[in-house]
């Protein structure tokens, strides 16, 4: 039987303790094209995003605002949502830590690890490091420059002696290395893929579960001195938002397991490792895919409050416009290495692939047709051989991109599109319509309408990544709303002659590098 259309995007659930930055925009704009993407492509979507609102970290930010903890994650998790609603974020559903679906999906699968014999009592001496809030073993600490122990992210840590209960974590590794070697695709990249296998092979040991010195959290069914350890309550979002524990829910039957739960390259080991390692102890199915993407830097520099860099997603979308952005960051670095912002970039991308590539050929296609042809679609006549290779590869495009979005290489689908709108561009030069209007009239109206039909197709597959202008660009061809999905593309619901355009407008203009 074919697999059903359904897909299941997450992104991590960001922490409360500060305002969104570049990292959580990035995240979740990634996953936002893949869900638009599918949703286009006929698929039942649900896509994740929401905030980790327990901890040590989330806690001591809240005693350090002067502000009860419930009342400061209100506070901060709204930041998180607005930020997805400027950012034109189709979330499906936003989870937070704190509310009553998680806590009781959280104490559930705790009780079915209990039952299962997965995790037991014993107690913690040991590093923890509150900014990654993780726990690290001696050998992965350097010396900072005052004598002090740093996390191998570079963050603090401090020591910690506790009662801890523990996760049988060291009897999964052959689960987990068969996990990997079974499917190919878990982890992707493939670079970070041979990271995780490394890690495993090098040999893992039982997972503290709980903390009894944090009050901020979801506490441990029966034994109310210990909370649950904030990652352990973070990964299983996942699963509460597909409807655990009811996993005869129509949700989760529909939605489980996740297809891609999209991370950055420094929370891999938590989802790559732990979450699996929990989900197949309780006896649910692991997620299908892993992918850790990297990080940016602010021209050329590495981005921290303390050197006051961080890039700051609003102030972005305000200076360049937000489809400029969000085409930017994925165009800019291939996805799953690491990128650097730079006003220069961002400049050259604008007025290169976005005002000159493409907008300059929709706005000179465009005009030509309501000069030229009454505002409305031109007939085509006969089609000559170039005009069929254009239409071709226009007509092409899904099936190449598609599968590049299965591997989440939005660069790739990006440089493929762009491909045919630099053919559509040397078919105007080479045509020369203007040249025709006088010469051939009729074999103008073919050209442009081999040139509208080309847009159309590009201006569709375009619209995961900058909604808004293709959706300009798509009322400017008199494209209806239901003809823009995917289904749409090809000859069958080709333009047709004599539809009446409205005026043309440009989509992307050009940015004078002093006007910022
Ligand atoms: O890690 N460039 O939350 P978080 C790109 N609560 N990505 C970046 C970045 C940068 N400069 N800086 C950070 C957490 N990020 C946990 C997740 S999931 C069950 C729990 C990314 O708010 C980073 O890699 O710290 C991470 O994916 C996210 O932004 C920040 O998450």
């Amino acid at each position: 039987m074919a697999e059903p259309k359904r897909y299941y995007v997450t992104t991590p659930i960001y922490y409360v303790n500060a305002a969104p930055h570049i990292g959580h925009a990035y995240t979740t704009l990634a996953c936002d094209v893949l869900a638009r993407f599918k949703r286009l492509d006929g698929f039942d979507v649900k896509f994740l995003t929401g905030t980790d609102e327990h901890g040590q970290k989330v806690e001591r930010s809240a005693r350090d605002a002067g502000m009860d903890p419930k009342a400061f994650t209100d506070k901060v998790s709204q930041n998180f949502r607005d930020l997805a609603g400027f950012m034109n974020f189709t979330n499906d559903d936003f989870i937070r830590t704190t509310e009553a679906r998680h806590r009781a999906s959280c104490q559930h699968l705790w009780e079915r690890l209990i039952e299962r014999d997965q995790i037991y009592l014993g107690s913690y001496a040991g590093w923890y490091s509150v900014r990654d809030e993780a726990f690290h073993t001696e050998s992965e600490l350097t010396d900072g420059p005052d004598g002090k122990k740093l996390a191998p992210s570079g963050a603090e840590v401090t020591w910690v002696e506790e009662p801890s209960y523990f996760f049988r974590l060291s009897a999964w590794e052959k689960p987990l290395l068969e996990l990997y070697e079974k499917n190919p695709g878990f982890i992707l990249p493939r670079s970070r893929r041979n990271e995780v296998i490394s890690f495993v092979k090098g040999g893992l040991q039982d997972l503290s579960v709980s903390r009894t010195s944090v009050r901020w959290g979801i506490p441990v069914p029966g034994d109310d001195d210990h909370i649950v350890y904030v990652w352990v309550d973070a990964l299983i979002n996942y699963i509460t938002a597909a409807g655990y524990p009811d996993t005869d829910s129509h949700d989760f039957k529909t939605f489980w397991p996740a297809d891609l739960h999209m991370v950055g390259k420094d929370i891999l080991r938590f989802h790559a490792v732990y979450w699996p390692a929990f989900l197949m102890a309780a006896g649910v199915e692991p997620p299908r895919r892993v992918f850790a993407h990297g990080w940016w830097t602010n021209e050329g520099q590495k981005v921290s409050k303390s050197l006051g860099n961080v890039i700051d997603p609003i102030r972005l979308v305000e200076t360049y416009g937000l489809d400029q952005v969000r085409y930017f960051l994925l165009r800019e670095v291939p996805f799953g290495n690491d990128g650097d912002f730079s006003h220069k970039a961002m400049v050259h991308r604008m007025n290169g692939d976005l005002a000159n590539d493409l907008g300059n050929l929709a706005q000179r296609v465009l005009s030509m047709i309501a000069k030229n042809c009454d505002n409305a679609v031109p007939e085509a006549g006969a089609l000559e051989e170039d005009d069929e290779a254009l239409l071709a590869a226009a007509r092409g495009l899904h099936d190449e991109v598609a599968p590049r979005i299965d591997e989440q290489a939005f660069h790739e689908v990006l440089e493929t599109i762009w491909a045919v709108i630099r053919a559509a561009n040397a078919y105007v030069d080479r045509q020369a319509p203007w040249v025709l209007r006088k010469s051939d009239p009729a074999r103008m109206r073919t050209v442009l309408y081999t040139l509208a039909e080309a847009i159309r197709h590009i201006a569709i597959l375009l619209q995961p990544f900058m909604p808004d202008a293709m959706a300009r660009m798509l009322d400017q061809l008199a494209v209806a709303e239901e003809k823009r999905g995917f289904a749409s593309l090809g000859p069958d619901h080709a333009l047709t002659a004599g539809t009446p355009l409205p005026k043309p407008q440009g989509v992307f203009p050009r940015i004078s590098d002093e006007e910022t």
